[in-house]
Formats: C-alpha cells, structure tokens, sequence
C-alpha cells in the first residue's frame, strides 16, 4: 500500500523534481553496458521530472520514441535516527520501472500512471549522496488491462505494425517518462500503515491499519466544531465512526471539507505518528434511473479529459491544472471522467476542493477478447485493486469506471469470452469498495446489449451519430442516438452517455452543417445534449473532450483530436460558450 507524501512532525518528504538526466536504449541492453550503476553522461541529455521525454527532447530525435530509457538523479540521506523508515515514493513511471540505488537492485513496478514505493532499507547509508537510477519503459505490455500491439497479432491480420507513429491502439499520445513527483519519504517505524474514510451526509467512519501502537485518537473538525474520538488497537486495527453536530454538508455547489486528523500513540500516551487529510460529508448513490447526491437528484454535467499539455506531455503541470479547474467552474461543470487512466494525486485534490465529482477510470482501453488470457485478467484486477486503493479516501470520486470501449473490434470473442471476465472484476472492484457505483464506457461496436451493462450499476455510453457516421446530418444522428437510449433503458439503470462530440479546428467556420468547424461541434453538442435532458432514463452527459489533446501520427488526426471545446492552450471554442449557457452559467 502506497500513502501520499506528507511532511509533518513525525514524517517528511522531500521532492525530487528537477533537472534529472536520461540516457536512450533503443536496444534495451543498458544493464550489459552497467547503466544500473550510473548511466553514460557522454549520451546523457538533461530532462525535467516530472515530464514527458517526448515534447521536451523532440529535437534530439525522441518525439516519437516509446520504448526503454533509463534516468539517474542523486540524493542526499538524511541521518534519520533509529527505527525511521526511509522509502522512495514514485507518483508513476509510464508505463513500467525497474530501479536501483547505488547500484543495487531495489524494486520495479508494472502500475502505469499509478504509485508506487521503494524500500531504502540496506541500500543506503545517512549522510551519503545515494545514485538512483530508474529504467522506464513506455512499451505497454500486451498481457495488460491496456494491451499493447503485438508483431503477432498485426502479421495474423496483414496489417502494418507502423499504422500509427508511436504504435498504440489508442487515441491519444502514449507519452514516456517519469510524469509525476518523486519523494525521498521518512515515516516512524511505528506508525500508521493505512486507512480508510467513508463519509455519509452525517458521519465520518475510520478504520485505521497500524504497524505497532496502542490506541489511535481521530479528530474531525470544521474549524469551529471539533469531535473526537479515541479506540484501542487489536491486532494493529480500529475502527471510529464521527458524528459532528451540525454537519456540513459537500456538494458541487459548497465543496466545503473537514479536517481529519489521525494520531497514533504508543503505550506511554505519546504520539508516535499522525496523518491528516481532508473530507468532505456526502452520500452518493443510485435509485433506480437517478443519481442522488445527498438525496437530491442529480444531472452529470461534465467531460472526458486527458492529463497532458504542450511540452510536460503527461507529466504533471499544476498551472494548467489549476486554470482547468477554474474553466470547468466557468462553464457549469460538475463531474469529470478521468478518462482513460488514474489522474494524479494533485487533480483529485483539485477536485474535493472545486466541488467536482470524479468518476475514476483503471488504464483498460479497447480490450480485445480475441487476446485475453488470465493473465490480463489478473493483470486487470490488479490495476483495479491499486486504483482503489490509492483513491478510495477521496470525497469527490464517486464511481469507478472498470473499462473504456472494450469489445471495440465487435470481435465475435467479446460476446462469449466477456460475460464471466467482467462477472470477476467487477465482483473484485465490489469487494473493495462496497461504498460507490461500478460502471464502464460502452462503445456502440460492443452493442446495446454490450455483457458487461449486466454488472454496471451505471449504464456508461460513448456515441459518435452524426461524426464517425452520418456526418454532418445532425437529424439522422439524434434520431440514432435515441434509439440506442431506448435500447439500453431496458435495464432500468441510470444512464450516463460519457462520450460525445466533434472535431472543430478553432477557427474554422461556415454557415452550414461542416465537419471541423466551430459551428458544428457547436450544433453536434446543442443536439445531444437536447436529447440527454430530453430522455428519463439519463442521468447525465460527458462532452468529449474538455481540451484539443495530441494524438500518435495517422491519417484521421491533424496533430491533435481536435474534439477539445478549449484548444490544447485552452482558449474557449464557440461550442465553450454554447455549454456555458446550456449548464446555466449564462
Ligand atoms: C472514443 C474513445 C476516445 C477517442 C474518441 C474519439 O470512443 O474512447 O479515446 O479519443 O472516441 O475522438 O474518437
């Protein structure tokens, strides 16, 4: 279990972002040539962590590399004391790391876009400067929950493995790199190992898992009303429901957060360690076609996004994510889909402050059931259960999205092979967290009677009528896109259509239905979302995409998808402006 860097008086984090350097291994040899060990500062470029490697180094000939790389970086040991624990914390590694410090094998991790942690213990000594060297491999394994693209299967079809520059199946940059923040972390020996918050409209429950310790007191407090509560640990575990007296209540509208404090002490009474993090009081639930939050109904109003930006690629960039969250504010939204992957940690925090409720989607793209085995299955479970794990405190995630567009190559296989992989996995994601709806993102090629609807307890849906087909006749699209509502009413569950939009080059205009201008995403937007207010049994609306984002090189994209209603540096389309109106903020 990974826990997010904190710098207190009993644990410490120190950020090692900065200018790091890389060295390229086309040939993934880099160990016979003993890179573990420091990499060739001959070949050695300089880079930004975190950061894409992509944009940054595009003139030294790496725009497009997407295989091995190996970083290095140097780090002062503080003397910590006895019984500290000393680990690093890595916020991701995409799409897979191996890691040495001072030469020595000291872990690796298969969770893209996803946390992990790195043991110091035996492999350096306080006081030191200590090398640490990570080997990044941006190729995605073709076991994963998002399988790469295998020689075999693209020779099997007659098809060119080079169709998309880098390859992926895909729609969006497959960036490389070390994308979020590295933390040298110090935390007690004895000390809080985990915990999880479960908020209602008018308690907090804790349960708190400790590595030694007697008793843990929690406090909860709104910076007038403070409770407090006390419980002994048995076998390292305690468990503390807070009723505060008048509780203030988070939603959209008023993401107002309580402060929770956790302290754990030793036999004597003294606190050894403690951990604080914020929370907000809110139930969100489904009841038969609605959404509830805290017992109103409830439209999502919103948008499919991506974590990347001009020059970062997908590492993190906390300007542009402060200005998007001030956008969606602007143009009425309540909810994003972290569509396709986990976000970081930082957007999540983002988004208890902001009011804005985060459906929270595993990195599963277009699983074709011609290729999985068990091993994706488990590989899938797996990236499941550390999504979870990492987000589950959080007060805005309020659904888990388990898959976007599996079935995409309507493969006959999807039908038989997917009832009892998704039976598996989403009965996995249950278990875990019993708390939040469970959902996915239905591509129409899957059906409207896609297997996996069966496990959903929230119908997720991506139409494109009137773009991928019926171009530019928005009437024969909505007239499409009711059918599939009507359809998939059937199952008498909320309905939530995650995907819909236009490619509109800013700029480009004409006053009649075209595809890529202004107008038209305009129109094609104005037209669903008519249709979605329109229909019972939906319960909101996701535009794809909030901002134009980079693409690999094909024929159908010019650079970018282009379906952004803010370019990529995030100036409004006119459609920005339609939304504004039609989600009430004008
Ligand atoms: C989809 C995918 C998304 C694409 C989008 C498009 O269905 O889920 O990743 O970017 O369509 O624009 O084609």
């Amino acid at each position: 279990m990974t826990q997010t860097p904190v710098n207190n008086r009993y644990r410490s984090a120190v950020d090692l972002s900065g200018i790091w350097h890389i060295c390229f291994d086309p040939q993934a040899d880099g160990v016979s040539r003993n890179w573990h060990r420091g990499i060739d500062r001959r070949q050695a470029f300089a880079i930004a962590v975190p950061g894409s490697w992509n944009e940054q180094l595009a003139e030294a000939g790496y725009m497009n590399y997407c295989g091995v790389a190996w970083y290095e970086t140097r780090f002062y040991v503080p003397e910590t004391g006895a019984d500290r624990v000393l680990s690093l914390h890595f916020g991701s590694a995409d799409f897979s790391a191996e890691i040495w410090v001072n030469g020595q094998p000291a872990g690796r991790s298969k969770a893209a876009m996803l946390p992990f942690e790195i043991a110091l213990e035996g492999l350096v000594q306080p006081g030191e400067i200590a090398v640490l060297v990570v080997r990044v491999d941006a190729t995605l394994d073709s076991e994963g929950p998002t399988q790469g693209i295998t020689r075999a299967i693209y020779e099997a079809e007659k098809r060119p493995r080079d169709e998309y520059l880098p390859a992926v199946r895909f729609d969006f940059f497959p960036f490389g790199g070390l994308n979020r923040p590295v933390f040298l972390t110090s935390r007690p020996g004895m000390r809080i190992r985990d915990h999880v918050v479960v908020s209602s409209m008018r308690t907090v429950s804790v349960t708190i898992d400790a590595h030694d310790g007697t008793e843990v007191v929690v406090r909860l407090s709104d910076g007038s009303e403070c409770v407090e509560q006390r419980a002994a640990l048995i076998d390292g575990k305690a468990s503390l429901t807070l009723s505060p007296q008048c509780p203030e209540l988070w939603s959209p509208d008023s993401p107002f957060l309580h402060d929770l404090e956790i302290s754990l002490l030793d036999a004597k009474g003294v606190t050894v360690d403690q951990i604080s993090q914020r929370i907000g009081l809110r139930e969100f639930r489904v009841e038969g076609r609605q959404l509830l939050l805290n017992g109103q109904p409830i439209r999502l109003k919103g948008f499919g996004k991506h974590e990347e930006s001009p020059l970062h690629g997908r590492g993190l960039n906390l300007p542009q994510l402060i200005k998007d969250f001030h956008l969606l504010k602007w143009i009425g939204a309540n909810s994003v889909r972290t569509s396709h992957y986990p976000y970081s940690e930082a957007f999540l925090e983002l988004a208890d402050a902001f009011g804005i409720l985060v459906v929270d989607e595993v990195f599963s793209i277009n699983l074709d059931f011609r290729l999985v085995n068990e091993a994706t299955l488990a590989n899938h479970k797996d990236a499941v259960s550390q999504l979870i794990a990492r987000d589950r405190n959080r007060t805005c995630v309020v659904a888990w999205s388990l898959a976007n567009e599996p079935g995409y190559l309507a493969e006959a296989e999807y039908r038989e092979k997917s009832p009892p992989y998704w039976k598996e996995l989403f009965a996995h994601a249950r278990a875990l967290d019993p708390t939040r709806p469970m959902t996915h993102a239905n591509v129409g090629y899957a059906g409207n009677d896609d297997p996996a609807f069966a496990e959903s307890d929230i119908i997720g849906m991506n139409r494109y009528h009137g773009w991928y087909s019926e171009p530019a006749q928005l009437d024969r699209a909505t007239a499409r896109l009711r059918a599939d509502f009507d359809a998939v009413a059937m199952h008498g569950k909320p309905i939530v259509l995650f995907e819909f939009g236009a490619d509109a080059m800013a700029g480009q205009h004409a006053s009649h239905d075209q595809m890529f201008t202004e107008e038209y995403q305009m129109r094609f937007i104005e037209a669903y979302w008519r249709e979605i207010v329109a229909h019972p049994a939906l319960a909101g609306g996701h535009v794809w995409n909030f901002a134009d984002f980079r693409t690999a090189q094909h024929g159908r994209r010019v650079v970018h998808n282009l379906k952004g209603v803010f370019t990529r540096t995030r100036e409004p389309k006119m459609a920005a402006w339609a939304l504004r109106t039609l989600w009430g903020m004008a």
